[in-house]
């Protein structure tokens, strides 16, 4: 009897000990925030003191990519650890598009939950929720509860699509039953207002030929049409505070038990809407000013955390979801009053692309007092956030996921990051391994409608990104052997999924 107490006491202590080596985790995602838009890379355009205060207090990655140039398949891979490219509808969702991760999947969240954490999710979603036909004045479900969030605060896709409303646990905020909400993104309702019907009631107006012109809310045109739930539509300058209040709330309410947020940051995609307190804070349009609007976001939760003692036992990772873009549907001055800035540094191409800039972003893990202030040029990927956070949490992780643990990586005890990775912009895929990018032969445009240039390469691309950072030198053809090498690699490492979903053909070799 007294043995069984003594081991109790010693399993309880242990048990406490586990408890205390658990760090609170946070994830901040920027949406296309580019690698050269934070002050600590070298931008001397532009003041972000906060993404900074992370950066050079912690581990700043100069070679830290997403898994993908755009926001869905980014967002799928950090949750799920899987390669998005492997799922054929991870691609960009409208508004109204269903839960993409399946409930019987893995996740980050649910991984946590098993550890012992309380799990939140607020901010930009863009991974579906509800099934298809959803009814939005009901509870949404399977949604993010449902993939192993406790909480969530949400918007469905992105802040220029419909429904421009908060989703809280499966429920739109503030909707009034007299008022339902409608959502389609087919045709508008009868007599409602567009962009293109009535552009005297926009504030900012839509890109030529870029679409952006269907349902108004707050004078902006977004993507989608909606119809009703009046009581319930977000306004987007206060959205900044809304989702950081939230932030705040939930890290305040979890009294000492270990917690996970994973808070999207809605800026700088668009529509550009920063607080009247930011408006021509960076001297660039809005654009530049919903990067400070950002960046203050960041430094409320990190002082937050500070003033309630958490910072030295808060693991934070912060990155974007992909690359920059300057004109992405909105006349907004992005391109007119950019000035010597630039978004991506000294990467070729941006959000959509193959080249460098579309996936290559900020990315810095910090820790006060756990982790040195370190540059590390180790080759990282959010995909490996997941199998790095369960080696942290010591929960085991199932087989065939494609998450790797790189904790020692990510916390600056080593700078031996991964081999390889794939990369992946709009259903097309390259191989980035060693100091080599090997981006295979594709048709279709140079550039998209944003003008960013998308890595569409005739006869395929190969560069050294060690001595040709930003991919002037081509070798494809001056190099056979190596690109040879790299394209059975890329071959091996993509068997089974190659182009199953591309947009653009991949040529014949
Ligand atoms: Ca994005």
């Amino acid at each position: 009897m007294q043995k069984t107490l003594l081991l109790s006491a010693a399993a309880c202590a242990a048990l406490a000990v586990q408890a205390a080596a658990k760090p609170n985790i946070i994830v901040i995602l920027a949406d296309d925030l580019g690698y050269g838009d934070v002050s600590a890379q070298g931008s001397a355009t532009i003041h972000t003191p906060n993404f900074d205060r992370l950066a050079n207090g912690g581990v700043r990655f100069t070679q830290g990519y997403a898994t993908s140039a755009t926001s869905t398949p980014s967002r799928y891979a950090l949750f799920t650890g899987m390669y998005p490219w492997k799922n054929k509808d991870a691609a960009i969702l409208p508004g109204d598009a269903p839960l993409l991760i399946k409930e019987s999947e893995f996740t980050l969240p649910r991984m946590l939950q098993k550890a012992g954490y309380t799990t939140a999710a607020i901010g930009k979603w863009h991974l579906g929720m509800g099934t298809a036909d959803k009814n939005w004045n009901e509870e949404i479900k399977p949604g993010a509860r449902e993939i192993g969030f406790d909480y969530s605060n949400l918007i469905a896709a992105t802040n220029d699509r419909t429904p421009t409303v908060y989703v809280e646990n499966g429920r739109v905020v503030g909707l009034d039953p007299a008022d339902p909400l409608l959502v389609s993104y087919t045709a508008n309702f009868p007599g409602e207002p567009t962009g293109m019907s009535h552009p005297q009631l926009l504030k900012m107006h839509p890109a030529k030929n870029q679409g952006h012109n269907h349902s108004i809310r707050n004078g902006i045109s977004r993507i989608g049409y909606q119809k009703g739930g009046k009581s319930a539509m977000w306004t987007d300058e206060d959205m900044a505070d809304y989702f950081t209040e939230l932030a705040k709330e939930f890290i305040s309410g979890q009294a000492g038990k270990p917690f996970f947020l994973y808070f999207g940051l809605h800026q700088p995609h668009v529509p550009r809407t920063p607080h009247a307190r930011f408006v021509g804070a960076s001297g660039m349009g809005p654009r530049g000013d919903a990067i400070v609007e950002a960046d203050w976001s960041v430094g409320e939760i990190i002082n937050h955390l500070e003033a309630n003692g958490l910072l030295e036992n808060t693991l934070v990772i912060f990155s974007s979801d992909n690359g920059p873009v300057l004109n992405d549907g909105y006349e907004d001055d992005a391109v007119e009053k950019l000035g010597d800035h630039k978004p991506a540094g000294d990467l070729r191409g941006g959000k959509y692309s193959l080249y460098e800039a579309g996936t290559r972003v900020p990315f810095f893990v910090y820790w006060k007092g756990k982790i040195k202030p370190a540059v590390s040029d180790a080759l990282v990927t959010q995909l490996d956030i997941m199998g790095s956070v369960a080696s942290l949490v010591g929960q085991p992780l199932p087989v065939g996921l494609d998450t790797r643990d790189y904790l020692k990586v990510f916390t600056g005890k080593s700078k031996k990051g991964r081999e390889a990775i794939i990369l992946e912009a709009q259903g097309r895929v390259a191989l980035r391994s060693g100091d080599w990018v090997y981006i295979p032969a594709y048709k279709g445009a140079e550039r998209n409608i944003t003008q960013n240039e998308l890595g569409n390469l005739p006869k395929g691309g190969l560069f050294n990104l060690r001595k040709d950072r930003s991919q002037l030198d081509n070798r494809i053809e001056k190099e056979p052997a190596r690109a040879a090498r790299m394209q059975q690699l890329f071959k091996e490492m993509i068997k089974g999924y190659a182009a199953q979903r591309s947009e653009v053909p991949v040529s014949a070799d």
